[in-house]
């Protein structure tokens, strides 16, 4: 039996209506968990006094976009908080992707992963490059140096993993190989705000990084994003192409796009930046609260979280092993979504298996095994601040409940799929 919330406030202190009380599974004919669909992310919502204040003085002030004051003071807020030698913020993380990569004058081919979100990928093909998919680590999920070392050719350029989750790629075994090829590093680090590895910031790690600001990451300014780096020599090519490329009155240089954060976004953006530790905090509760009621179910693991990395909870996974759990990844979720609790499958379908990319000789399945046996396995569970830590033991007891209930709950879905 799943027991009912006795305690209803959430991790950030807030009080939230009851959770329904435990009952058979709602795959086998139950109520719902969850009375509404709980998402696996909800974005933080400001301080409606303090964001007010800085819509009134951009109001008052009738200067909405194109390097506005807030934007600026944003950026060096960033800049601090996230321990970058520069930050230029971007309507969004796949612009800021775009840009970063157009900034280092890149050409050939550029090793990454097809373990991420499309934007990662779309990104290197929108620079006219292709795009190389390397296979990435079992345990950690991301890209792999040792087999990007067998990639590398005459035509890399660079190389773009991903900090996927959170958790930071083996960096050193990328600078290292990225030193002997002469290969550019752009991190994709959507997902990795405010992660430091070995004590150092993420965002100091390769040549760029690309932040992702949206609504629903860690932090956010409901779209947006940003390129960060430990030298600023490409701040000044990266104010270029955020603003068509234009330089003065007279000229403008390169092809350069608008990738310009408002004034509207980044008012979002200083009224959410001081919630950022707190937000870490509450999550970092409940993923403790998953992991201690998850672990010890069989077939289900964990990503490996590196001793030296220190954690932002971005995101909660899961991984599904169907022949010790009883039922596939796709089952739970389902069975999952029938109580209500809406979780994603990220990053499935792999990259490598867009139309667009599948041709690829690199993105044939035979090469990337540890990628799609991951695609088949990694679910990813609600975590974000106001979830209730008694929504997160409903959520787990009803994972052991699914579990319990294996054989029932796969006839049970044989027949809704009829
Ligand atoms: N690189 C990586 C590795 C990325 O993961 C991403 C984005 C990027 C680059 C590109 O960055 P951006 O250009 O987006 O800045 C979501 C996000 O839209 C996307 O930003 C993110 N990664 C990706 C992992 O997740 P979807 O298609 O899953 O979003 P959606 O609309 O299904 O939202 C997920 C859940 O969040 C919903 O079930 C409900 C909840 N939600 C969503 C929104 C938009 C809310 O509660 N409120 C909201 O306003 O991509």
């Amino acid at each position: 039996m799943i027991r009912a919330p006795k305690v209803r406030t959430d991790a950030l202190g807030m009080k939230k209506p009851e959770i329904l009380g435990r009952r058979p599974l709602a795959i086998l004919g139950g109520d719902a968990l969850f009375p509404e669909p709980v998402y696996v992310a909800r974005p933080r919502v400001p301080d409606t006094t303090l964001f007010g204040g800085l819509l009134a003085r951009v109001f008052n002030s009738h200067w909405f976009t194109n390097d506005g004051p807030l934007l600026k003071q944003l950026e060096e807020r960033l800049r601090l908080r996230l321990g970058v030698e520069f930050c230029a913020a971007f309507c969004n993380g796949t612009i800021a992707l775009q840009a970063a990569l157009r900034s280092l004058d890149l050409s050939g081919e550029v090793i990454t992963t097809p373990f991420t979100f499309p934007a990662t990928v779309h990104a290197i093909e929108w620079n006219g490059l292709t795009p190389v998919f390397c296979d990435v680590d079992r345990e950690t999920y991301n890209l792999d140096p040792a087999r990007a070392a067998e990639l590398v050719t005459s035509r890399t350029s660079a190389i773009l993993p991903v900090h996927v989750f959170g958790e930071p790629c083996d960096v050193i075994g990328i600078q290292r190989l990225a030193a002997e090829r002469g290969l550019k590093v752009v991190y994709d680090a959507a997902h990795a705000f405010g992660v430091l590895y070995h004590g150092k910031p993420i965002g100091c790690w390769g040549d760029l990084s690309i932040l992702s600001f949206h609504a629903t990451k860690l932090f956010h300014t409901c779209e947006g994003g940003a390129v960060v780096g430990p030298q600023n020599a490409q701040l000044r090519s990266l104010a270029l192409l955020r603003n068509f490329g234009i330089v003065d009155e007279e000229e403008v240089r390169g092809v350069g796009l608008n990738g310009k954060m408002s004034e509207l976004h980044a008012a979002m953006g200083l009224s959410l930046l001081d919630l950022v530790g707190q937000e870490i905090e509450a999550r970092g509760r409940l993923a403790s609260r998953y992991r201690a009621g998850l672990s010890g179910v069989e077939g289900l693991t964990f990503q490996h979280v590196a001793a030296e990395t220190t954690r932002n909870y971005a995101y909660q996974t899961l991984e599904v092993d169907a022949e010790r759990f009883g039922l596939s990844r796709d089952e739970l979720h389902l069975a999952l979504r029938a109580e209500n609790v809406i979780t994603r499958r990220y990053f499935y379908p792999l990259c490598s298996e867009n139309e667009s990319y599948r041709h690829l000789p690199s993105a044939q399945p035979s090469r990337l095994p540890n990628a799609h046996r991951l695609a088949a396995r990694i679910l990813c569970l609600p975590l974000y601040g106001e979830l209730m830590p008694e929504e997160v033991d409903g959520i787990v007891d009803c994972i052991v409940a699914i579990k319990k209930a294996g054989p029932r709950v796969r006839s049970a879905l044989g027949d809704s799929r009829r």
